[in-house]
């Protein structure tokens, strides 16, 4: 039997045992796992969001972010998620390294999620575990994902406040930021601003904020491999809460994240198989038609 109390103890000392028994549950979708996830009750830890392109320099920047946390007598969990590629297991290999030396301290909890639902995109598991993290005794719950198209915008609608973590030379990015980055993003880091260009990048953001009105989004210059900037971003961080914090904004992140768990719930319902099946048999027919098809569906 999964208990909130017998957890948060763990975590308490430092011993994350029945933590990640809990967590395996959940991701296993074992028998008691809903039972125990609908028997917390709500907390107001900040889920930190922190979203950008492979290589911006995430993972080293969440480690001079746990540096300081730490310092301030805090315990931080960090929830790490990556598509399923063949990369996968190098990244897990490569943030190994780059927070090492945070992953055996006793407040610093580091959890890598292997494998994504396979309808894409950060799945209802993602939900459970940021809530139940935010149940364990944490002040800080992290929340790492690689910016690949969408998910920048999903993790917007799982984080209370949401770092978009840009390199000065990305091109791409400002494209990506006209179709709707602008808004996902509550703090922009531009880091490796030890790069020549990081002025004339940061100074180019700014501009496109002026001009979408963005006047809450800030920006920040990091270089995180050398701990540069950090102090700076804590402060940003903690300004944004004084935003997430507001009644508004912590519904419609219920909303968005329920919104999410009902369309999650609901496609595990659908049998991938037999709508493959079922489609092969219709298709035979004269009178195939999709939208009558997939009516019989929802
Ligand atoms: N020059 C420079 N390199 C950095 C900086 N921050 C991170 N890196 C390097 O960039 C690479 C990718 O960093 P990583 O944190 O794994 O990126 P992630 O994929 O976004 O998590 C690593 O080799 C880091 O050492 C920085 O501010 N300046
Ligand atoms: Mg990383």
């Amino acid at each position: 039997m999964l208990e909130i109390e017998s957890i948060k103890n763990g975590v308490q000392s430092g011993n994350f045992l029945t933590l990640a028994k809990a967590i395996s549950a959940i991701e296993n979708n074992a028998n008691d796992a809903t039972q125990f996830l609908e028997s917390l009750r709500p907390s107001a830890i900040p889920i930190i969001g922190i979203t950008g392109p492979p290589g911006a320099g995430k993972s080293t920047l969440i480690a001079a972010l746990i540096q300081e946390w730490i310092e301030a007598g805090k315990r931080i969990a960090v929830l790490s998620v990556d598509p399923s590629s063949p990369f996968h297991q190098g990244a897990i290999l490569g943030d190994r390294i780059r927070m090492r030396e945070w992953y055996l301290h006793p407040q610093v909890f580091i959890r890598s999620l292997a494998s994504r639902g396979h309808l894409g995109g950060l799945n209802s598991t993602t939900i459970e575990l940021t809530t139940l993290l935010q149940c364990a005794g944490f002040d800080m719950i992290i929340l790492e994902t690689v910016g690949v198209g969408q998910s920048e915008v999903e993790v917007a609608a799982l984080a209370d406040t949401t770092l978009v973590v840009l390199v000065p030379e990305a091109g791409d990015d400002i494209q990506m930021m006209k179709s709707g980055l602008m808004e996902v993003a509550n703090i922009f880091v531009v880091n490796k601003s030890d790069r020549p260009d990081a002025n004339a990048f940061t100074a180019h953001i700014q501009q496109m904020l002026l001009e979408n009105h963005a006047t809450e989004t800030s920006v920040v210059q990091t270089i995180a491999s050398q701990k540069e900037g950090i102090g700076e971003l804590v402060k940003a961080i903690q300004h944004h809460q004084t935003i997430a914090h507001q009644q508004s904004s912590k519904q419609r992140l219920m909303l968005s994240k329920t919104m999410q768990l009902i369309v999650a719930k609901k496609m595990q319902q659908l049998d991938y198989a037999t709508i493959e099946t079922e489609l092969a048999k219709a298709m035979q027919t004269s009178s195939f038609n999709i939208f009558e098809f997939a009516k019989q569906y929802y």
